[in-house]
């Protein structure tokens, strides 16, 4: 059998990097050999994670370079992964099913958690699994970046039950842990609009048009505000750059919940104006109360284009 790459999707997350690296960990112990791997640079939240729990930055694999097979975690659309549909071996998430068909049948396991390091510990939980404690750490990192520390719409009782019983065998204070990481992703010294404005970005194809939305997760919304000009300049541009049919982008403030929501153009002006009971505000529309891509943005979006 070729090698099986256990891979999160594109413009990784904590959620994605530790879901590759515990899983292939799991398989390694029942004999089986995956290379847990990322598809791109490390952010510096996900950075900070593995340097906190000794844990080396896997293989970066951009694009497929021969005959490897896939195991996707942390994603199950294919418009935001390296694999090809013929090469995917398997799929660990908790994002809504995008439609991917299969030629042969194949382990598929998606459960509506808040964070995949949450599923796989409940794999880890059922099959009564040793955690070590730096690995119990970085299944914490990935609930807390995802659950934005329990906060976020998509948070479940499983998540909140599952981060209390990580957390003892990990002996890492949540709140602390959360502090820091969501200062490191807030850091944007030496970073360009760009690179913010592209630093968490999901392409979907909805309906045959692909769209982007990126969103920047932060504990305070004054980079924005001080450049938000530059900002919906480079969202513009990104959109032509990334050859998308529509760009959207969400400066997510993560203490009060609120999203600075930007258009590339007239028509993502149109369907935000349509969809979101948001203030418009120039540039963007402020959309009290909503946080989450995954919860609150994308199906709105999604359910624009199937009309
Ligand atoms: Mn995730």
């Amino acid at each position: 059998m070729s090698k099986v790459i256990v891979i999160g999707h594109k413009v990784p997350d904590t959620d994605s990097v530790v879901s590759a690296v515990i899983f292939s960990k799991i398989k390694k112990e029942e004999g089986v050999s995956f290379v847990p791997a990322v598809a791109g640079d490390l952010n510096r939240e996900t950075g900070l994670v593995l340097s906190l729990f000794n844990t080396e930055t896997p293989l970066k694999i951009e694009e497929k370079s021969g005959d490897e097979k896939f195991f996707l975690v942390d994603h199950n659309d294919l418009s935001q992964s390296v694999a090809e549909r013929e090469d995917v071996v398997g799929v660990l998430d908790h994002h809504q099913l995008s439609g991917m068909k299969t030629d042969c049948v194949l382990y598929f396991r998606v459960e509506p958690l808040g964070s995949t390091c949450s599923l796989l510990y409940e794999i880890i939980r059922d099959k009564k699994i040793e955690l070590s404690k730096e690995d119990a750490g970085l299944l914490v990192a990935g609930i807390i970046s995802d659950t934005l520390n329990l906060n976020s719409s998509t948070t479940t009782e499983k998540d909140v039950l599952y981060l209390k019983e990580l957390s003892e065998k990990a002996e890492v204070n949540c709140d602390d842990l959360a502090e820091k990481m969501f200062t490191a992703k807030s850091d944007f010294s030496g970073r360009g609009t760009e690179e913010i404005v592209c630093g968490d970005m999901k392409e979907y194809d909805f309906n045959g048009k692909k769209v982007g939305i990126g969103v920047s997760e932060v504990t305070s919304l004054d980079y924005f505000l001080k450049n938000d000009d530059t900002v919906s300049e480079t969202v513009k541009s990104i959109k032509e750059e990334k050859n998308l049919d529509a760009f959207f982008f969400g400066a997510v403030d993560i203490i009060k919940q609120n999203t600075n929501f930007y258009f590339a153009g007239e028509e993502e002006k149109e369907i935000i104006r349509d969809l979101f009971s948001g203030k418009e505000q120039g540039n963007y529309f402020v959309l009290e109360g909503v946080s989450s891509r995954k919860k609150e943005i994308a199906p709105v979006i999604s359910e624009h284009y199937q009309k």
